[in-house]
């Protein structure tokens, strides 16, 4: 057994001394705060930079869905489901509990996801979502792959950052809004009223990269709308009022059922008036976005300002409505000890070794796995707890011939004591095709 040697991480001094802490939780030492697992969270911190580079990194990948795929990301067509699929993996790989909700809509099926980030306090849920479908006429890479790239790298900056809000994050991407807010009508119709009240708060994002923006913030719920005003007076950047949203997107299947809302807009087919070019730059008497709906919706009908300032606004709205936390990076058991698989064999185990914590495992311990395969769905993932609980983390499933299990799983051990040795159990159930682990860890 390769003992695993865990790399603790001086956490709460390096965050005080970057001056991240204002004021600090006064801890004895790092080692105190890293060895004490009921120390208090530090304060909450300001929202991280949503780094510009990354949020058009998934638009390109939405253009070339789009691309691959008739043209558009439009409900009933494949571009719709690639571009979920792309969404979707990016979440699992980042700890995130993802659903993918159906529905029928004009005959075709539709797809809403749903990625909930562990821990926090469910009934205060705060949500946010933007519609990921496009018009059959283009790509709708503002219309709304902004929407959609913003909130998810949003996402995951939260799990970056290990973020540990008072309130439970849910984030939502939704199908067939350009059919009538479809996919956001079926989600909230079939949310029980139990679940609905547990909402603190829906923020929309939906067309917030446009050619030639407006800086629109919605008149709804007004702690929301203070605090993007805020965020937008931070920047010196004046804003106003969303006057054409109601009903417009999927913010008022959530409106309508008394859920607080807020979002942000750029504009789509109005013009800008010659004293909003003034104030914004731009230019008058032109369309915010003059491809709405249309082929010219693509990856070069983007304002980069615009898409930057607005992810960074929403980053900005989910710390701070979250009353978000950061905690100190966690400490990381790991083994990195090649095993091979047996194709259509018996199970194998690789182990790692923790000791000298207290109490029992996290609610949300992260498992990473790093399985080399030429076909994944041959594969059964357990994690084994010390006393010999197993817990699923992922099944076989033939048709995924996918290479490799490179992904984090997020287990909830709180009924397990922390130390111990832990097992990743792995087992090919298929013949032909084989591999390894070539690594795995826990994060507590
Ligand atoms: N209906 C949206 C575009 C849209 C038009 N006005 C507003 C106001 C607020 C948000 C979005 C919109 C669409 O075509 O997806
Ligand atoms: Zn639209
Ligand atoms: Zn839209
Ligand atoms: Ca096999």
């Amino acid at each position: 057994m390769t003992l695993s040697v865990p790399r603790r991480t001086v956490a709460a001094a390096a965050l005080a001394l970057a001056g991240l802490l204002a004021p600090a939780v006064p801890v004895a030492s790092a080692a105190a705060a890293a060895a004490d697992q009921s120390a208090a969270p530090v304060t909450a911190l300001a929202a991280p930079d949503i780094p510009l580079a990354n949020v058009k990194a998934h638009l390109t990948e939405l253009q070339s869905i789009a691309t691959a795929n008739g043209g558009n990301r439009a409900h009933g067509r494949a571009g719709y489901k690639a571009s979920l699929d792309y969404v979707k993996a990016k979440l699992d790989a980042a700890g995130f509990t993802t659903t993918v909700q159906q529905f029928t809509s004009s005959g075709a099926t539709g797809y809403n996801l749903i990625a909930d980030w562990p821990g926090g306090d469910v009934n205060q849920t705060l949500m946010a979502g933007a519609h990921l479908d496009s018009v059959t006429s283009g790509a709708g890479i503002n219309d709304n792959g902004s929407g959609s790239a913003a909130v998810l790298e949003t996402a995951l900056a939260v799990s970056r950052a290990r973020l540990q809000p008072a309130k439970h994050l849910r984030f939502g991407w939704w199908g067939a809004e350009e059919l009538g807010l479809v996919g956001s009508k079926y989600y909230v119709n079939n949310l029980p009223a139990t679940e609905r009240s547990k909402l603190s708060g829906y923020l929309n994002f939906d067309m917030i990269g446009s050619p030639n923006p407006g800086y629109f913030v919605y008149d709804d719920d007004p702690t929301i709308e203070q605090t993007f005003k805020d965020y937008f007076a931070g920047l010196g950047v004046a804003t106003e009022i969303e006057t054409e949203g109601d009903g417009r997107s999927d913010h008022a299947s959530f409106k309508n059922v008394g859920i607080p809302v807020g979002g942000l807009f750029t504009g789509a087919s109005r013009t800008k008036s010659a004293a909003q070019a003034q104030k914004w730059g731009g230019t008058s008497g032109q369309a915010f976005d003059r491809c709405y709906h249309s082929s010219c919706d693509s990856s070069t009908n983007i304002n980069d300002t615009a898409l930057d300032r607005n992810s960074d606004a929403v980053a900005h709205a989910i710390w701070t409505l979250s009353a978000g936390t950061t905690v100190p990076p966690g400490d990381v058991y790991e083994n990195a000890a090649d095993v091979a698989v047996p194709d259509n064999g018996a199970a194998v185990t690789s182990t790692v070794g923790v000791s000298g914590r207290t109490g029992n495992a996290p609610a949300a311990l992260q498992v990473g796995v790093d399985i080399k395969h030429t076909w994944r769905g041959d594969l059964v993932v357990d994690l084994v707890a010390p006393d010999g609980t197993a817990y699923r983390l992922k099944n076989s499933s033939g048709s995924d011939s996918a290479d490799n299990v490179v992904a984090t799983y997020t287990v909830n051990a709180s009924a397990e004591a922390a130390n111990g040795d832990w097992k990743l159990r792995v087992q090919d159930v298929a013949r032909y095709d084989t591999g390894y682990i070539d690594s795995w860890k826990l994060t507590f």
